[in-house]
């Protein structure tokens, strides 16, 4: 289907070139499933890539849980990751003033050097932003920032004006792609897709076919329902990966998430 059938309004208002990238990938796939690898080996990333690449649009990741790193070692994981058309998403969620945030973007992960989106916190104010953009401009990539407005997480502390207060950031930064939406809370997903309107995307972790699964303070609603209520992506981690078939998994996600798209 051609992304712009599928996406809309989306596709017209995005104005970041790599929301259409994003969006391009999930119309090939009819996956709207971002990849939480949360995993502590290489080996087992690049397994999993093998696995279930072919219905997942974007790999997320936390470098830092990797044990043993070496970014040598890393660039299996990116070749293996661009061999199967999938978008490289660290969730670094970067929340110190602008220049530092410019340096973290390199050192040890090099981040700058082969992620294309990342996630920051809004605590820190507006200049976040623009260290990490900088440090994509640095070794002259073009990469997004997708705001954390809400979480998932229970008993967190982005409450209503804190996300008002990200969405005036997000609004006046041309790097900002989107943000980081509770994929538990249909009501909070309707009122930040109201706020937000259609010019950047709402990507949102806490959804999973089986509701109930939830750990350490994790909240789950239902990726169809998270779709439906205005989310462009769904974040999943142990649903894929803790699964018995990760493949099977992979493929009931993207079919739920795309389904969910094409009825909105
Ligand atoms: P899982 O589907 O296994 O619950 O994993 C969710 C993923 O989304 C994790 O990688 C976590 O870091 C991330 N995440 C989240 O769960 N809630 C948030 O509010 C923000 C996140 O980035």
């Amino acid at each position: 289907m051609k992304p712009e059938d599928a996406w809309g309004a989306r596709w017209v208002n995005c104005a970041h070139p790599l929301s259409h990238e994003f969006m391009r990938v999930a119309s090939s796939k009819e996956s709207l499933v971002v990849l939480a690898a949360d995993l502590p080996t290489i080996d087992g990333i690049l397994q999993l890539i093998e696995d279930v690449g072919d219905y997942v649009c974007a790999l997320k990741t936390h470098v830092d849980m990797v044990e043993g790193f070496s970014i040598e070692d890393w660039s299996r994981v990116v070749e293996s990751a661009r061999s199967k058309d999938l978008m490289l998403f660290e969730d670094r969620k970067f929340a110190d003033i602008g220049r530092v945030a410019q340096t973290q973007m390199g050192g040890l992960y090099d981040i700058r050097s082969w992620a294309d989106l990342v996630t920051s916190h809004s605590v820190s104010g507006p200049d976040v932003v623009d260290g990490i953009a900088a440090a994509w401009d640095d070794v002259e990539r073009v990469g997004g920032v997708l705001l954390l407005a809400q979480m998932s997480s229970s008993g967190n502390l982005l409450g209503e004006a804190y996300t008002d207060s990200t969405l005036v950031i997000g609004k006046g930064s041309p790097h900002v792609l989107g943000y980081i939406g509770n994929g538990s809370s249909v009501s909070e997903l309707v009122a930040l897709r109201s706020k937000v309107g259609e010019g950047k995307m709402i990507w949102t972790p806490g959804v999973n076919l089986d509701v109930k699964e939830g750990v350490l303070g994790q909240r789950y609603g239902h990726p169809a329902e998270a779709v439906r209520a205005g989310s462009d992506a769904i974040i999943v981690g142990s649903g894929i990966h803790r699964a018995e078939d990760a493949r099977t998994a992979a493929r009931e996600y993207a079919s739920s998430s795309w389904g969910a798209l094409l009825e909105r």
